[in-house]
């Protein structure tokens, strides 16, 4: 058995596509103040090893809009809550440049021993909210190559081009690899 631990369930469904035998443990932990996604889940994985029985994962999730010098990245939570898509879309009037990047990194404790998978989705801040699938910043992202936004995306669909979607495929060959039976992957 091998759960994520977050209280957020769009994650977990996306995930649980991919590794069909994921389980939720819905548990706040601490994120930390930091530059960089990467800390934030170094710091949750130590937190949680001693708290947790077993084998677990961690997902940190940010969209970094490059005019705005990589805002909300790791204050995609908070500023979510607080301004949301709306806010988002205010800052970005008049902005020519809105290319922006959606990155996952997600952390694994496995026996004993902490890794951590990164995946990155490039794409632009669209100049509305379109489509209603998804959650979080989904209805403001185009991500490169396509004309819709990730809420106007199947769930498999935006799987196949996402960060998040990138990030839990390596989690799957890294179980197929090193720790087989872990999981019950995706053939
Ligand atoms: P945890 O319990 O797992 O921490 P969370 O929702 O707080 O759940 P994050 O801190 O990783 O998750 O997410 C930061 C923000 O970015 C949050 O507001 C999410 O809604 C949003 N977000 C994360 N992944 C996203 C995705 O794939 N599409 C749209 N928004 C996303």
């Amino acid at each position: 058995m091998f759960k994520i631990i977050t209280h957020n369930v769009h994650k977990y469904q996306e995930m649980k596509k991919i590794i069909p035998s994921l389980e939720m443990l819905n548990m706040e932990y601490p994120e930390i103040q930091a530059d960089r996604l990467e800390e934030v889940v170094d710091f949750a994985l130590n937190y949680l090893a001693d708290k947790i029985d077993g084998n677990f994962i961690i997902d940190d999730s940010g969209l970094f809009i490059h005019a705005l010098n990589d805002f909300p990245g790791v204050y995609s939570a908070y500023v979510f809550r607080t301004l949301g898509n709306e806010g988002i879309l205010k800052l970005m009037e008049g902005v020519g440049d809105r290319r922006a990047t959606f990155k996952t990194v997600i952390g694994v404790h496995i026996a004993g021993e902490n890794f951590k998978f990164v995946g990155l989705c490039h794409g632009y801040i669209a100049e509305k909210p379109r489509g209603t699938n998804g959650f979080g910043y989904d209805p403001i992202f185009v991500p490169e190559a396509y004309d819709k936004t990730f809420a106007e995306m199947s769930t498999d669909e935006k799987n196949r081009i996402s960060h998040r979607g990138k990030a839990i495929r390596k989690v799957s060959s890294f179980f197929d690899r090193f720790a087989p039976g872990t999981v019950d992957a995706e053939p």
